[in-house]
């Protein structure tokens, strides 16, 4: 009787987590299909989302390198319509064959993920997305964090530790500094969501690789038109520096409703940032920070 109170229990919790935060599914494996016109060529074309690839070394492997890859047929009928996805060893990708019935003129669609594995050499790879008729060639560049381009932000790639990690889908710490602003990969790895409902603080800290001179911090939440910041974005927070081991306050920033808000700040040596979250909008449930970039 014990045994089957305690399982219930675990259901009507298991249920309420699920009715009470029902995210979308994982933008890793959604695959969209987009209408246009044909050019009658008769060839299925491999499409990127990009000329190249960085796929940076030693990262948080629930953080790989991501790409859009797709599909496009401007076959004379409709058909299924296949490419293979090769990638160098040992680079890994998610998946080896992108597939789907096609119309004339459609586009197919997903995202790629590239894993890096420990011991990998740093240097130039190949992804190569094969169809029938053509093959693209995408250059995977594996470099070290330090050599990354990281257009100033310092956070970029950096090792990240949070306070506690949602378990119901995909919400890595390491996503606030993946390099990835937008939303739409909400639960499918591209933000973080603690797990600790109603319960504050909750904490995302940054290591920025040694002491840096920072004075600005950017925090972008969840705000998409399912999920608006206002309902479902982080309102409370305290921005903090570490510097000789200590924490200091050096932002603070109080009813935020919109999807991202800058901190400008007097200049400070810092070794590390943390995002010290107070409250939430609507049910003031879970902190949800889809980046943090440190200037
Ligand atoms: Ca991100």
């Amino acid at each position: 009787m014990r045994h089957l109170t305690a399982a219930l229990a675990l259901v009507a919790t298991a249920t309420l987590t699920a009715a009470a935060w029902d995210p979308e599914p994982p933008s890793a494996v959604s695959v969209k299909v987009k209408p246009g016109a044909s050019k009658g060529t008769g060839e299925l074309t491999p499409i990127a989302g990009a000329d190249r690839l960085v796929a940076p070394l030693g990262v948080d492997p629930a953080c790989p390198a991501k790409i859009e890859i797709g599909l496009r047929s401007d076959a004379k009928k409709p058909l299924y319509a296949t490419m293979q996805v090769e990638i160098d060893a040992p680079l890994t990708a998610s998946r080896s064959m992108l597939t789907s019935y096609l119309p004339p003129g459609y586009e197919l669609g997903a995202k790629l993920l590239v894993a890096v594995p420990p011991g990998t050499k740093e240097g130039a790879y190949g992804l190569r997305l094969r169809t029938s008729a053509k093959t693209l060639s995408v250059p995977v560049d594996v470099l070290p964090v330090d050599r990354l381009d990281n257009g100033g932000n310092l956070a970029l790639r950096r090792p990240v530790t949070a306070s506690s990690q949602h378990v119901n889908a995909n919400y890595p710490p390491c996503s606030v500094a993946d390099g990835d602003r937008s939303s739409n990969g909400w639960a499918g790895g591209n933000g973080w969501n603690d797990a600790t409902a109603r319960a504050w603080p909750d904490t995302v800290s940054i290591a920025l690789g040694g002491a840096r001179q920072i004075s600005r911090v950017d925090l972008y939440t969840l705000d998409t038109e399912r999920y608006p910041a206002a309902r479902y974005g982080v309102r409370d927070w305290d921005v903090q520096a570490q510097a000789g081991g200590q924490w200091q306050t050096v932002a603070q920033v109080r009813g935020n409703t919109a999807g991202s808000a800058r901190s400008d700040f007097a200049p400070v040596t810092a070794d590390a940032v943390r995002i010290v979250a107070l409250a939430s909008n609507g049910a003031n449930d879970y902190t949800r920070i889809i980046e943090v970039e440190v200037r």
